[in-house]
């Protein structure tokens, strides 16, 4: 590093370079042996649970982890000097297909090849002073967490949320596995973005659309960012509607459909049937028709199921021969078998409404049926009435529907509904677009699925007491096509049945990894019992977690599967929480030349170069100053460089002012101003004690907190020589303390190499600040427009830019220059703010 710090003009010539090396080591150390990130025992204090999403061990850290471990760390560092007792664990989420693609490309166990990426990424993060309570660490793939594993999969079979059932599948051609429908993304997989294709195997799920409606209602009361939940709720995709019957004409079969806009009834031209749909196959079963049907079926089954649903995808259809009866009006519809209608949704059928629906006037244009309009708009405008051409999609007025011609869409959908249920014709039906989890995957790299299948006993749960089903370590892992590696072991599937003691097979399969993920937060409450997952003290003390910290991809995976899992347990009587996260803060990306960092697009910088070069508390400091947390950020290494400038200015300001400061008494809050520079130094620090308090509870806004750093630290530099020792003293330990969890290792050689305290800056309490001393912290500010004196403002001293501009619009003295507007504002700190109009 080149020393280009003449802009300073107070550097002492004296001071030594911070050498982060020799104090990075130094302070690992001691925190280490002296166990000082471990959470208290006690369950009396106030708690913080403060987590941060736990890595996949890809072999080593990334920018966009130290980025998320970094925010979480400060966040845990500042909770323990409030005096929280803080828990603030880290593990690894160490199962699942990386390990064994790595494992096969390279020739080495996936366990091997797991286990030394911990020890790396571990003592990487070691380095970087992330102060986690390590005697929780807990990986996924050991027998002692997927044990427990296991045994939530017990519980949840015992209660009816695990079942297993022949289905159809989202099949990964290229991961050679199923996925879970949130696995798959536009209709590829999530992982390799391959086309998904679908294949109907027996299959595990969890039963998640049985809390479908606590898990929507539920995220009303959450501290998390709107997107989020906006994601979820979409995801989850609840529709309120109703189901109808249409009887087919000349039998007693009828056609159920789930439609939302029973308003439109009145224009229902044609029916169309999921091509899979059972009364499909039965209508033309024996007809001419057959064998049509039978090839279109089967080309149809190949689709994938983003082309089905797709508005812009032409739609395939093929006439079944037979009509149904609308129940309203009596009309005959012919009865379509349809691409675009899934067997999975709603009924599998609808009615099809050609002047109202995009995707039924695409079809019907196409097989030249009959468009009929029902609803105009409101406002009168004749658009739909006769121009075919034109969809109306909205609510609006009936027309051409009988008794219910002139009624708005609402009332029609209460009146028409209510009608149904009195004819038993249908009923009021609520929807959702929520799928039972898939849970069961044909790979080696996961917790096996503790059942068994006897010849006499059927599917038979393996015995609490006989877990863990050991994942054996010698099998042939390579993926095979839809057979689990674990089927070719004999000695992992022979065994014996726990119920009758006859012999029996082993279930093969292995859990998905979302599985070990969406519990983990409750096995760092009590990480080494060995008896039970998490006992309830535990529990009842630890959760929910205060705030959890980590990536926007997993807006909807992993998170909604977590709040599921929470709130099965709570059922079960396991948790006191329906809610696993409080609060959840999402960071934003690192990018670098514009896009996230990736190995695979080769922009990446090495945070072992950094740490190397520049050391940890400036990586730290680097990534939480250049941009608000939540937004991306583009790396720069002169970004970083100007960090590590300031951190020399704060040590070289400390080496100026240290020799002076030896033995003055450690002082305390209450230290005596003697005079107006004293004063200023007090009021300067209690500022910065204010700034970034409030800058943290606000949301995390770390990066306006450390500006708020550098300009504490420029003001000061202006009058240090007139300060007096105590103040100055009692001024530099306030600033250690507040930049205690920001730069850890810095912190800690400032209060005790330079300051002479104790360690560690860490057990000290964080500062408090009086709200008094901002009051008469006020200044005037004198407000120009045009260059022109109009007035003063008062303003906290300090403040920036954006507010007492704000401050001037707000005021009523100004507003008659503001008609228009203004073009362009200027700001000379606590003096002049001019406006340009
Ligand atoms: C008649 C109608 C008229 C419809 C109209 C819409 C507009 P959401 O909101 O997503 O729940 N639908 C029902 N089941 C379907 C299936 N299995 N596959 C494809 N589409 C299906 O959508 C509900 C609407 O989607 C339903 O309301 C139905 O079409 C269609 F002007 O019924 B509607
Ligand atoms: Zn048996």
């Amino acid at each position: 590093m080149e020393n280009n710090d003449n802009n300073n003009k107070n550097v002492s010539t004296e001071a030594k370079e911070y050498d982060f090396r020799q104090a990075e080591e130094r302070w690992s150390n001691y925190w280490q042996q002296r166990d000082m990130h471990k959470a208290e025992e006690t369950t009396k204090k106030p708690k913080k649970y403060v987590l941060e999403m736990f890595p996949y061990p890809s072999g080593r850290l990334h920018m966009g982890h130290v980025r998320n471990y970094t925010l979480g760390d400060v966040v845990a560092r500042y909770n323990r000097m409030r005096g929280f007792n803080v828990l603030h664990p880290m593990g690894w989420d160490a199962f699942g297909l990386p390990a064994e693609n790595a494992a096969i490309e390279r020739n080495i166990h996936p366990e091997t090849w797991t286990l030394s990426n911990i020890d790396y990424m571990k003592q990487q993060m070691k380095k970087l002073g992330f102060s986690y309570d390590w005697d929780r660490e807990l990986a996924t793939c050991l027998p002692d967490y997927y044990k427990w594993t296991q045994w939530l999969f017990l519980k949840l079979y015992e209660k009816g949320l695990a079942y297993k059932k022949r289905a159809k599948v989202n099949w990964c051609p290229h991961c050679k596995t199923v996925l879970a429908n949130e696995q798959v993304i536009d209709g590829k997989c999530w992982r390799c973005h391959t086309p998904i294709e679908k294949r109907e195997i027996e299959q595990w799920f969890f039963k998640i659309t049985a809390y479908a409606d606590d898990l929507l209602k539920d995220l009303d009361d959450l501290d998390w960012p709107e997107y989020v939940k906006a994601q979820q709720r979409n995801w989850i995709g609840r529709s309120e509607g109703a189901t109808v019957r249409f009887q087919i004409e000349g039998t007693d079969k009828y056609i159920e459909v789930f439609t939302t806009r029973l308003d439109t009834i009145y224009g229902a031209t044609f029916m169309v049937l999921a091509p899979e749909h059972p009364l499909a196959k039965e209508l033309t079963q024996g007809t001419e028709l057959e064998e049509d049907f039978n090839a279109f079926l089967k080309a149809i089954t190949l689709k994938p199921e983003i082309d089905r649903l797709s508005t812009e995808k032409e739609k395939e259809g093929f006439f079944l021969g037979k009509y149904a009866i609308n129940p309203f009006n009596g009309e005959r519809l012919p009865i379509y078998a349809g691409d675009y209608v899934l067997m999975e949704y709603g009924t599998g059928a609808i009615m099809a409404v050609p002047a109202h629906d995009e995707r039924d006037n695409a079809f019907a244009k196409k097989y030249h049926l009959p468009i009929i309009p029902v609803v105009v708009p409101k406002d009168g405008t004749k658009a739909s009435e006769k121009g075919e051409d034109v969809l109306f999609t909205d609510y609006g007025t009936l027309v051409n529907s009988g008794p219910y011609s002139g009624k708005t869409s609402e009332e029609a959908l209460d009146l028409m509904a209510t009608y149904l249920e009195e004819h038993q014709l249908g009923s009021k039906k609520v929807t959702y677009r929520l799928r039972d989890w898939l849970v069961s995957r044909q790979r080696y790299w996961g917790a096996p699925i503790p059942m068994v299948y006897c010849e006499k006993c059927g599917m038979v749960p393996v015995p609490e007491e006989e877990l863990p089903v050991v994942l054996p370590r010698e099998v042939d892992y390579m993926p095979g096509d839809l057979v689990s590696p674990l089927a070719t072991d004999p000695a992992f599937v022979e065994t014996t049945c726990p119920k009758c003691g006859g012999p029996a097979r082993r279930e093969t399969d292995t859990m998905d990894t979302f599985v070990d993920s969406s519990w983990y937060y409750f096995r760092y409450a009590d990480a080494r019992n060995e008896n039970e997952a998490f006992s309830k003290d535990a529990e009842n003390y630890w959760l929910p977690v205060d705030i959890y910290i980590g990536g926007v991809e997993h807006a909807v995976l992993h998170l909604l599967y977590s709040r599921f899992i929470t709130k099965a347990l709570k059922d079960m009587g396991y948790t006191h929480v329906s809610e696993p996260f409080s609060k959840l803060f999402t960071q934003g990306m690192v990018t670098l030349g514009g896009s996230a960092m990736s190995k695979s697009k080769g922009n990446i910088v090495d945070p072992d170069d950094i740490l190397k070069n520049y050391g940890a508390d400036a990586a730290r400091m680097y990534t939480l100053f250049v941009a608000p947390p939540e937004k991306d950020f583009e790396w720069s290494q002169q970004g970083l460089e100007g960090i590590v400038r300031f951190l020399r200015r704060i040590w070289n300001f400390y080496g100026k002012h240290a020799a002076r400061l030896e033995g003055v008494n450690s002082a305390n809050e209450n230290v005596e101003a003697h005079s107006e520079w004293d004063s200023k130094a007090l009021r300067a620090s209690n500022r910065l004690v204010y700034r970034v308090t409030s800058d943290i509870e606000d949301n995390y806004r770390f990066n306006t907190a450390i500006a708020g750093m550098m300009e504490f630290l420029n003001e000061i530099t202006e009058y240090d020589d007139k300060v007096s020792s105590a103040v100055m003293k009692e001024v530099l330990e306030t600033f250690a303390k507040v930049l205690a969890p920001f730069v850890p290792f810095m912190a800690e050689e400032l209060w005790s190499t330079m300051l002479g305290n104790e360690p560690s800056v860490h057990e000290q309490s964080w500062p408090a600040f009086n709200e008094e001393l901002l009051e008469e912290a006020q200044v005037e500010v004198a407000v120009q427009i045009n260059g022109k004196f109009r007035g003063t403002i008062i303003v906290p001293n300090g403040a920036p830019e954006e507010d007492v501009k704000n401050a001037v619009l707000r005021s009523g003295s100004f507003t008659k220059y503001f008609d228009q507007g203004y073009k362009k504002c200027f700001y000379v700190p606590n003096k002049i703010i001019n406006f340009i109009v």
